[in-house]
């Protein structure tokens, strides 16, 4: 571990911890900070703040100290600066402004025009288009006005599509689409110079909403909208962010000539965190700051809080986590494996020495590969086995040739190896239900086995496009030798099987991405324990070819739901990567699958 010296004194004085050298925490070097290493980056890496959080100590001298952009969370809305048409209140903002600027920050404006922070009057108002369009110029005029000159960038409007639809607001009611770029017209006037950001959440990657984004924006500009960046929240689950996806984004964005920034970026993740978590969590800050670097129109990198304790995650209903600790600073202001490899890169691009050994950021970049990697020979406990022991979470050997006929009889899979699963990430309290898995292989196909235990089989209440949130088992594939891809291409297939299909053996209720790919053949069968699923899927189809070669090795996941109500209340999963239930956005958390020749 390096300890370098301390260039200023902290008070209260900090207190060094032992820990696993997975997640190098230790005492803030104050040696550094990301401030100084993102300046020889060429890049504002910033954070967000409320102005009760400045009189705490810690928060206060953290956010002077490593951050070079400041966005107020909260306090510039215009909910929060107007309660009567004219009337405005500018303390909380202008005190923000001023922690901004005695610290040498710059100011990114958040935000003008926000559907969820309308003042009353303005939602509640009855307005004729004129009087809003007017009212609009009047708010935004004031609060660009007053700030002309100070503020660099400003987000002018804030999450304005609902998907890849215009999301209905008081302004689309009164105004009508042409508000938007009103607004940034409006804006453009005020301060000439301030560079103005349209601002939105999940349009960070390719898909429809940013397709409108990206739409809106091209239209902006072959009109003169002075519109010159995109901001990209970026509020992510540890392992599911699709940084390929949003590196296309950015590229694309960056061809209309467009600057484009990570505004609020928290990274959250379900149920409790341990040091593995953390891992995963600061590998995931640590490539999105990549995506940023790699883009030449990435110009900041905003974290949407300092401290773990304040982030608004912790009081969203919408998100069951009161304790999560989605941000680079825990609860007591240590910086956490996030913040040093936050650090490493922007020190390694920068060519200058980073605060953490290789050794140090080879294990927080080390993926489920590495650790498959790790588990040593495989043994067979007991010889009669036609492949060697799985490894639990991580590694199935998968018996060729083993023919199996598709009949409900699980008596061809004797000696075949078995897993029990019971357990993933929604489990109820006195859980009695479970599965057992197995897979083999013969010259056509690659079969697959699940024998499920469950007591209370409920099916029928969903149609196959929600297969999911009732009893079901699901099994993937990657076929594509790239383990490590982070998202859904050809070769890549999860399979949902509904136990209702039981009850319609003719015809087929199969879900899942890119499922059909699979040409799935399967039975479903009730037993008296619940119920068993054999399924084959083809060595070779129009998108694969499966050669099962010993050691040769696929992509495998599987999971059961299950539901004793209405809705899906039981989530088990084999795959010890994926602890958050994203295996459908992402397959990269699969195990291996790995092919064993019967006759070893
Ligand atoms: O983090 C902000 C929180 O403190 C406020 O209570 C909340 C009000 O709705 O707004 C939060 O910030 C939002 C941001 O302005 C726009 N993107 C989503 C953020 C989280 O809701």
């Amino acid at each position: 571990m390096i300890i370098k010296a301390a260039k200023l004194l902290i008070i209260p004085l900090l207190i060094l911890s032992l820990l696993p050298t997975l997640t190098p925490a230790r005492a803030q070097d104050t040696s550094f900070s990301l401030r100084e290493l993102a300046e020889q980056n060429d890049l504002y890496v910033g954070a967000a703040a409320w102005t009760h959080h400045l009189n705490n100590a810690s928060h206060h001298e953290i956010l002077a100290r490593e951050f070079n952009m400041f966005t107020p969370e909260h306090e510039a809305k215009f909910c929060m600066l107007s309660t009567a048409r004219g009337e405005y209140d500018f303390t909380q903002f202008d005190q923000l402004v001023e922690f901004a600027e005695e610290n040498d920050m710059v100011i990114h404006g958040h935000t003008l025009i926000w559907h969820s922070c309308s003042p009353d009057w303005v939602e509640s108002g009855d307005f004729s288009r004129d009087e809003a369009i007017e009212i609009l110029r009047e708010h935004i005029t004031t609060v660009v006005g007053r700030y002309k000159g100070r503020i660099a960038y400003w987000d002018v409007v804030n999450e304005a599509f609902d998907g890849a639809r215009l999301r209905d607001t008081a302004w689309l009611r009164f105004i009508g689409e042409d508000y938007i770029e009103m607004a940034f017209q409006f804006a453009h006037e005020a301060d000439p110079d301030a560079i103005l950001l349209y601002n939105d959440f999940g349009a960070e990657g390719m898909n429809a909403k940013s397709d409108a984004v990206y739409a809106m924006a091209q239209d902006f500009l072959e009109r003169d909208i002075p519109l010159h960046g995109i901001g990209m929240q970026a509020h992510f689950d540890v392992g599911a962010i699709n940084f390929g996806s949003v590196a296309d984004n950015m590229a694309r964005l960056g061809e209309l000539g467009l600057e484009v920034q990570f505004t609020e970026v928290d990274i959250k993740y379900l149920g409790e965190a341990d040091d593995e978590l953390f891992r995963r969590q600061a590998q995931d800050y640590y490539h999105l700051m990549e995506t940023c670097l790699d883009a030449d129109n990435c110009t900041a990198f905003v974290i949407w809080g300092v401290s773990d304790k304040f982030s608004w995650l912790r009081t969203v209903s919408f998100f069951d986590n009161p304790t999560v600790k989605p941000l680079l600073f825990d609860e007591d202001y240590q910086p956490k494996p996030a913040y040093y490899a936050l650090a490493d890169l922007l020190a390694r691009r920068a060519g200058v020495e980073s605060p953490l050994t290789d050794d140090e950021i080879a294990a927080i970049l080390a993926g489920p590969e590495a650790a498959a990697a790790d588990v040593g020979a495989p043994t067979k406990t007991d010889p009669a086995q036609l492949a060697p022991d799985p490894v639990p979470g991580l590694i199935y050997y998968a018996p060729f040739d083993v023919p199996i006929t598709l009949d409900g009889d699980l008596g061809d899979w004797e000696n075949v190896p078995r897993v029990t699963v019971d357990s993933g990430t929604t489990v109820p309290d006195g859980n009695d239900t479970s599965f057992e898995f197995a897979l083999a292989a013969d010259g056509t196909h690659l079969y697959y086995m699940a024998n499920v235990t469950d007591s209370n089989l409920v099916y029928g209440l969903y149609e196959p496009g929600e297969w999911y949130r009732e009893d079901s088992i699901e099994f993937y594939l990657n076929t594509t030798g790239d383990l490590g891809a982070s998202s859904y291409g050809s070769g890549i297939v999860q399979i949902g099987i509904m136990a209702a299909n039981i009850a319609q053996p003719d015809a087929p209720l199969v879900g899942g991405n890119s499922s059909a790919d699979a040409q799935l053949e399967f039975v479903a069968v009730e037993t008296d324990t619940g119920y068993v699923i054999e399924a084959a899927v083809p060595l070779t189809t129009g998108v694969w070819e499966i050669v099962p070669e010993h050691l040769g090795v696929l992509g495998f996941q599987t999971h059961l739901n299950g539901t004793s109500g209405t809705d899906r209340d039981t989530k088990l999963i084999w795959s010890a990567a994926d602890t958050q239930d994203q295996s459908w956005n992402n397959p990269s958390l699969f195990g291996q699958l790995i092919f064993w020749d019967k006759a070893q």
